[in-house]
């Protein structure tokens, strides 16, 4: 009995560390816990709740002896899911697969030893003239490829590059809105401009200094000369605009 249960404990001990090493290759937090298993470089299986773009994928050969794919590559967001809708109109099987290059080499070798059918959330095979489709989140940034790797198929073009950019980091700053304190030195209302005598413009990389706005005419009726005002200024078709006040 104690054998029994120094084993389960052992074996716990080891699933823990392993399933934890196996899956955080990009660092995330825990909020999938369940999926962390399918996690890959390439991101993890989506669900339909979560996608944000439909993109209609061909597969065919082509009159002069080529395998392709339409479009023959794709550019996301990290975080992006994408369901691809797959249809193969060509008369030969062929399959979508995403992975990065190195994981579809390895499949690619293995499948010429032994034609395997995948069947992984990452992938769908499809006879010619079906149609089917893959849920992805691209949860990591990274040069990611799809491919088809029935033996001959990508060496006859079926293969392209998926790009996943970082998510912008402006994105995130523009979330919280930094203001910025100044006085109101002169306003001049015909000409949509307004003179403050401002801080630091922390999103702008400026430092305190006086300066001549624009500003809308609804910005300029809450404006007028010795006022203490905080704003945010913002480029807008290449002149700095007051665009928020408190
Ligand atoms: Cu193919």
């Amino acid at each position: 009995m104690k054998n029994l249960l120094m084993t389960t404990a052992f074996a716990i001990a080891l699933t823990g560390p392993a399933f934890a090493a196996g899956s955080h290759s990009g660092g995330h937090d825990d909020d999938h816990a369940d999926k962390h298993a399918e996690m890959m470089a390439v991101g993890k299986p989506g669900t339909a709740a979560d996608v944000t773009r439909t993109i209609a994928v061909t597969m065919r050969e082509t009159e002069d002896g080529d395998m392709i794919f339409e479009p023959d590559s794709f550019a996301f967001e990290q975080g992006e899911t994408i369901r691809f809708e797959v249809t193969n109109k060509g008369e030969l099987e062929h399959e979508f697969v995403i992975d990065n290059a190195e994981g579809n080499a390895k499949h690619k070798e293995m499948m010429a030893k032994m034609d395997m059918e995948h069947d992984d959330p990452n992938s769908v095979r499809l006879e010619g003239g079906q149609s089917g489709e893959v849920i992805w989140t691209f949860a990591n940034a990274g040069t990611f490829e799809f491919a088809c790797l029935i033996p001959g198929h990508y060496e006859s073009g079926m293969y392209g590059p998926i790009e996943v950019s970082a998510k912008a980091e402006a994105e995130t700053e523009a979330a919280e809105v930094v203001y910025t304190k100044g006085t109101v030195k002169k306003v001049d209302t015909k000409g949509g401009k307004v003179t403050i005598d401002h801080g630091p413009l922390v999103n702008l990389d400026m430092p305190a200094m006086t300066m001549v706005f624009r500003a809308d005419e609804t910005m300029i009726g809450k404006l007028s000369a010795g006022q203490s005002i905080e704003f945010v200024a913002e480029p807008v078709k290449g002149k700095l605009t007051v665009v928020e006040l408190k």
